[in-house]
């Protein structure tokens, strides 16, 4: 462990240039090993960068249901990673000292990628192991993969796998559609996991129900280059050397697979994005019809993040009349303001989101299907979204099954993707990323709306807002780079350009 380095738990685990960082990585196998001790649990450990450069790599822990790692435990991880070396053989030295012998309940459930990800999960299995854990490696996977196979497995399926996933979702896709999709699909899959992931998954589905074409296999480009769904979604073009046509249905994936954004062209061959604000906003209305036509009463929400395209906030509001709200950045954050709903819909804008039902409204749902009391229209609406509900991976965003949702949802609409980017047209926007000594100085409050610390920041962004119609902007720390995101919007392309670097010249 370098001396003067300090690693903390952020948005997505620890994250970085993964060159040096096996200590960081063995200790997170500790850690695993210690929670899977206490939750007498099987806990997951997923090694990625997500988005990242190939060079870069990354850890997060996953709890017994698929969950993120319980938020008081990113402070230990934080503690654990940065501990002087002697600390740490203190607590390696544990077990003996208090007598007992290293028995797991639980195994500890590793993937892995790029170039430095054999090294890395070995020091994972090595943390865990000299913990006595049982260790499970279950190679390749994408990241929704692992959540999902973990909550099965805590759930008491114990030999579930991959392919137990692709059955399942396979199968709910089929249940719920009545006849094929007519046109293809194309799907930029980052050079990542996903492409042979959901290469087997369309196997499973058959070519006969929906044609999937995966493009960016990883045979030739590398990982996230020029492609993927932050690149898409960032730079706001397609990945390179991607042949368009107009209103023809576009996706790409991240690197391991948990976001999805789908785009087009227009017919004057404008570059149409469909981000995760337009995703959120077709499952929401979706459901709230469906929930309308079989004339059950729940609660639904959407939770959003500063991100969310301000005209996306609108329509939602004002024109579906959807409860909204707001958390910090970060699934963890999304997801539980989620659970709070009795249908939960969250999406990042970025492509990153699911949606929750708890089971009581799952089965209120599934008993709406059958009641006899319903009429026809009630029960074929319930038994649809009940349908629906079964292909979404509740336990944490997944690119293929919101693939299918998506897929599932324009047909039985009978939707092109023309009448779905036309709900509403997004406000012009930009993100930046600025440079600074020390990122951590940048405090911010209201969901990271509005800057805290230092104190003249937040009035110059004001004062800059103020200037352009239809203006936002705000500025926050990265939890995966060391950099401070800047996010503008306008009218116009060009006042959200500017009003961008605008703000990025008062951060720095
Ligand atoms: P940071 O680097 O904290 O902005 C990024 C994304 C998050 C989340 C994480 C994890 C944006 C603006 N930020 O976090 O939404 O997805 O990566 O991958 O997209
Ligand atoms: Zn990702």
């Amino acid at each position: 462990k370098p001396d003067n380095v300090r690693v903390s738990y952020g948005t997505a685990g620890f994250r970085g240039n993964a060159s040096g960082m096996e200590y960081v990585f063995f200790r997170m196998g500790m850690l695993a090993a210690l929670r899977s001790k206490l939750k007498e649990a099987a806990i997951g450990v997923m090694v990625t960068a997500s988005h990242n450069p190939e060079h870069d790599n990354g850890v997060k822990l996953i709890d017994p249901q698929g969950e993120m790692l319980a938020q008081s435990w990113e402070s230990l991880a934080t503690a654990l990673a940065n501990a002087p070396f002697p600390i740490v053989q203190e607590v390696l030295a544990l077990p003996e000292k208090i007598g007992t012998p290293c028995i797991f309940l639980a195994k500890i459930i590793i993937k892995n990628l790029r170039p430095s990800s054999l090294s890395l999960s070995r020091a994972v299995l090595d943390g865990a192991s000299a913990f006595g854990a049982t260790c499970h490696d279950h190679g390749l996977l994408t990241t929704p993969q692992l959540h999902y196979i973990l909550a099965c497995y805590n759930g008491g399926d114990i030999k579930v796998d991959e392919e137990h996933y692709y059955q399942n979702y396979a199968s709910a896709f089929k249940a719920l559609l009545n006849v094929p999709v007519t046109s293809p699909v194309t799907v930029d899959c980052a050079n990542g996991v996903g492409a042979a992931k959901l290469t087997k998954l369309a196997e499973r589905i058959g070519a006969n129900i929906i044609d999937i074409v995966v493009y960016n296999d990883g045979q030739s480009g590398k990982l996230n280059e020029n492609c993927g769904a932050d690149y898409v979604k960032v730079q706001q073009r397609a990945p390179a050397g991607l042949n368009m046509e107009p209103f023809h249905r576009y996706a790409s994936f991240d690197g391991d697979a948990d976001r999805l954004i789908y785009y087009t062209l227009d017919s004057d061959c404008n570059f149409i994005l469909l981000d995760g604000d337009k995703i959120a906003a077709l499952f929401a209305t979706y459901i709230r019809d469906n929930l309308k036509k079989a004339s059950i009463n729940l609660r639904l929400g959407i939770i959003q993040t500063a991100y969310a395209n301000g005209n996306s906030t609108n329509f939602l509001i004002n024109q579906q009349n959807i409860e909204i709200a707001c958390t910090p950045t970060g699934v963890k954050y999304l997801h539980e303001k989620a659970l709070t709903f009795d249908i939960g819909v969250y999406f990042e804008a970025n492509g990153h989101g699911t949606i929750t039902v708890n089971q009581e409204c799952k089965n209120k749902i599934s008993a709406a299907a059958f009641d006899p009391n319903k009429s026809a229209e009630e029960r074929f609406a319930a038994k649809k979204l009940k349908l629906f509900l079964d292909i979404i991976n509740q336990t944490v965003g997944d690119a293929m099954c919101d693939l299918l949702a998506v897929e599932a949802i324009l047909q039985d609409k009978n939707w092109s993707v023309k009448e779905w980017y036309r709900i509403y047209t997004e406000l012009p926007n930009r993100q930046a990323k600025v440079q600074v000594a020390d990122r951590r100085i940048i405090e911010t409050g209201d969901a990271e709306r509005k800057v805290i610390l230092p104190s003249m920041l937040q009035p110059a962004i004001d004062e800059l807002v103020r200037k352009y119609p239809s203006g936002r902007s705000f500025v926050r720390p990265s939890g995966t780079e060391d950099v401070v995101r800047v996010y503008a919007e306008a009218n116009t392309q060009e006042n959200a350009d500017d009003l961008a670097q605008q703000v990025s010249l008062a951060v720095y």
